[in-house]
C-alpha cells in the first residue's frame, strides 16, 4: 500500500493521476495547507521540505522499511520504476521524458506558481512581478506548444513527462491565460483529459480551485502558507 499525502493542486494531481494510470493500491491522506497540516514535526519526517505531495511506500522497491519519497518529479520517477510503466526503456524516449520532466519541475511549475502568487494572493498593484512571471509562463507555453507541434506527446509516447505538465497546463486559466492561444498544447491537453485515469485522478477530494478569483485568506491561513507560521515550522 502506498500512502499519499495529498492536496488537490497541480503537484498533487500529478501523483493521483499517476497512481490511477499504473493501478497500484494507494490511500490518499487529505492535507489542508490552509490549516497548516504540512507544518508539523511528524510530516517533516516524511518530507524534510514540508510541502505536498509526498508518499510513503510500505512495500518499497528493494524491500526493507517503508520508504518516504518527496518532490512530485521524484515520486513520478519512483512510481514509473516500481510499476515499469510510463517511462520508456528506449534510451532516446527515456531521455526525452526526463528532460521534459525536469523542464516542468524547474520552470513550467515554479514560474507559473509565482504568477499565481502575485496575480491571486499578493497585495494588488505589483506590476513588475506580475508581468515578469506571467511573461515567463507565456514563454514556457510557447516552448510547450513548439514541442507538441512536432510530437503527439512530450517524449513521443504518453509518459510521466505529460503527467507532470498536464495539471499545470490545466491551471493557466486561473491566471487569465487560455489554451486557445496554444493550439498544439490544446490538442494534447484534450487528448489527455479524456483518459479514464486522468478523470479519476483529478476527481479526488475537492477539485482544484481553477477560478481566477483572488482567494480570501484569514490572517492565520496566510501565515500558514506565506508568513510566520510557515517560517516557525519545525525543521528536521
Ligand atoms: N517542487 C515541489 C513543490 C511542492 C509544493 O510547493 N507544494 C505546495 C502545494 S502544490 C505546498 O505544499 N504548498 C504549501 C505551502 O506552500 O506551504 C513538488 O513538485 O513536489
Amino acid at each position: 500500500m502506498i500512502e499519499v499525502y495529498f492536496t488537490p493542486t497541480p503537484n498533487g494531481h500529478k501523483v493521483s493521476i499517476m497512481l490511477e494510470e499504473i493501478g497500484l493500491p494507494h490511500h490518499l491522506i487529505a492535507m489542508d495547507v490552509l490549516k497548516g497540516d504540512h507544518l508539523t514535526a511528524d510530516f517533516r519526517l516524511i518530507n524534510p521540505n514540508g510541502r505536498l505531495p509526498a508518499i510513503v511506500d510500505h512495500k518499497p522497491i528493494g524491500g526493507g522499511a517503508p520508504l518516504a519519497v518527496f518532490e512530485s518529479g521524484a515520486i513520478l520517477l519512483y512510481l514509473a520504476e516500481k510499476s515499469g510503466q510510463l517511462l520508456s526503456n528506449d534510451p532516446r524516449r527515456r531521455s526525452q521524458a526526463q528532460q521534459w520532466l525536469m523542464w516542468q519541475m524547474a520552470s513550467f511549475g515554479p514560474m507559473q506558481g509565482q504568477a499565481h502568487h502575485f496575480i491571486r494572493y499578493a497585495p494588488e498593484g505589483q506590476t513588475y512581478p506580475v508581468d515578469r512571471y506571467r511573461n515567463e509562463t507565456v514563454r514556457l507555453l510557447n516552448v510547450l506548444n513548439g514541442r507538441l507541434s512536432e510530437a503527439d506527446y512530450l517524449a513521443e509516447e504518453y509518459s510521466i513527462a505529460d503527467i507532470a505538465a498536464w495539471p499545470w497546463a490545466r491551471a493557466i486559466s486561473a491566471i487569465g491565460l487560455s489554451l486557445d492561444d496554444y493550439p498544439a498544447v490544446h490538442r494534447w491537453f484534450e487528448a489527455i483529459a479524456k483518459r479514464p485515469a486522468v478523470i479519476r485522478g483529478t476527481d479526488v477530494k475537492n477539485a482544484t480551485n481553477l477560478s481566477s478569483a483572488r482567494p480570501v485568506l484569514s490572517e492565520e491561513q496566510w501565515s500558514n502558507l506565506f508568513g510566520k507560521n510557515m517560517l516557525d515550522a519545525p525543521t528536521r
